[in-house]
């Protein structure tokens, strides 16, 4: 991904998913006529369906109907919006109710925005163009400011709330949770040797390799500072993370990328590791633990992880 390009991208909302809740056949399909052929749209017939599609496969916008058996639109709404990850979908209430207390109730359950029915083609694909564009822009504030702009890997500032939320969640579900701190090995050197330019570029090409490592959706990586990453590995315990590091040592030495100046004769990394096993002491600062098991990495030798 490319940051700056991403920036100066005027926001295209072409492939945008609209999820369209409604009980009622008729209302879907005038939706649809009135939008099928400039988004990407999913309907369902129901709270429950709306909340499981939007768990499963996320849309940008959300049209919702207010009256639907069993789970109704307001509801559904409050658990969105309760829901982390899907909580940011914004939601317009498309309805029949008309009295300006049944409106309230739409924007206290946490709609962006609200219709009456019938529909009119023009204003809801006006409203709808406004919503996605509003949506697209936050999301790419979020990109950026929760993303390294050389690596494109998250950044530390996102690393920091990321951690701090999985070690309290390892903590309440009594589970464990695993840090690697990731240093690469005579970097110095290699800038010397070979210029900035090329540094930067095998910096990006690291970060990615370590990125591409890790498997589970809850592993992340972050640039820590200048040639560091940290990996949060949550739900992985001391054994798992000694498996994480040892497969992105070897990821990154298939590289091959020379280094004339480290006697390994290719770049290589270091890797500290540190773990709270489940039901272990949960007081345990991680990043420090890292650190230092990272220093003795360093100082045995490099190129391993202890
Ligand atoms: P060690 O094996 O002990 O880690 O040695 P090192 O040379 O990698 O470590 P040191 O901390 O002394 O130096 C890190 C160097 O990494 C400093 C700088 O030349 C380089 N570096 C840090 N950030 C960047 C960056 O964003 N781009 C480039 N090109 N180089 C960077
Ligand atoms: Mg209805
Ligand atoms: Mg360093
Ligand atoms: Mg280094």
């Amino acid at each position: 991904m490319n940051l700056a390009t991403d920036t100066l991208a005027k926001v295209s909302l072409e492939n945008a998913r609209i999820l369209v809740v409604d009980d009622q056949p008729i209302n879907i399909q005038v939706i649809n006529q009135i939008l099928g052929s400039s988004f990407q749209l999913r309907f369902a017939k129901s709270g429950q369906e709306a909340l499981d599609i939007c768990l499963s496969d996320p849309p940008d916008l959300i049209l919702m109907d207010v009256i639907m058996p069993d789970l109704d639109g307001l509801t559904t709404c409050k658990i969105i919006k309760n829901t982390p990850n899907i909580s940011d979908i914004p939601v317009v209430f498309i309805t029949s109710l008309q009295k300006a207390e049944e409106e309230n109730a739409c924007w206290q359950a946490g709609g962006i925005d609200y219709m009456t029915k019938p529909v009119n083609p023009l204003p809801l694909t006006n409203r709808v163009n406004a919503h996605l564009t509003q949506k697209f822009q936050a999301d790419l504030l979020k990109k950026l400011a929760y993303l390294d702009g050389l690596t494109g890997v998250y950044n530390r500032r996102y690393l920091d709330d990321y951690l701090a939320r999985q070690t309290s969640q390892a903590k309440r579900t009594n589970h464990a949770i695993s840090l690697l701190m990731i240093d690469i090995d005579y970097f110095k050197q290699f800038n010397d040797e070979y210029g900035h330019l090329v540094a930067d570029d095998q910096l990006k090409l690291t970060a990615y390799t370590i990125k591409e490592s890790l498997h589970r959706p809850t592993d992340i990586v972050a640039r820590y500072g200048g040639e560091e990453f940290i990996c949060v590995l949550p739900d992985t315990g001391a054994e798992g993370a000694k498996h994480v590091a040892e497969l992105i040592l070897n990821n990154i030495r298939a590289l091959e990328i020379p280094h004339k100046l480290s006697p390994h004769k290719y770049l290589t990394v270091s890797v500290g590791t540190a773990t709270i096993e489940a039901k272990q002491n949960y007081n345990i600062e991680l990043t420090a633990l890292a650190d230092k098991n990272l220093y003795k990495a360093k100082h045995t030798g490099r190129n391993k992880a202890i």
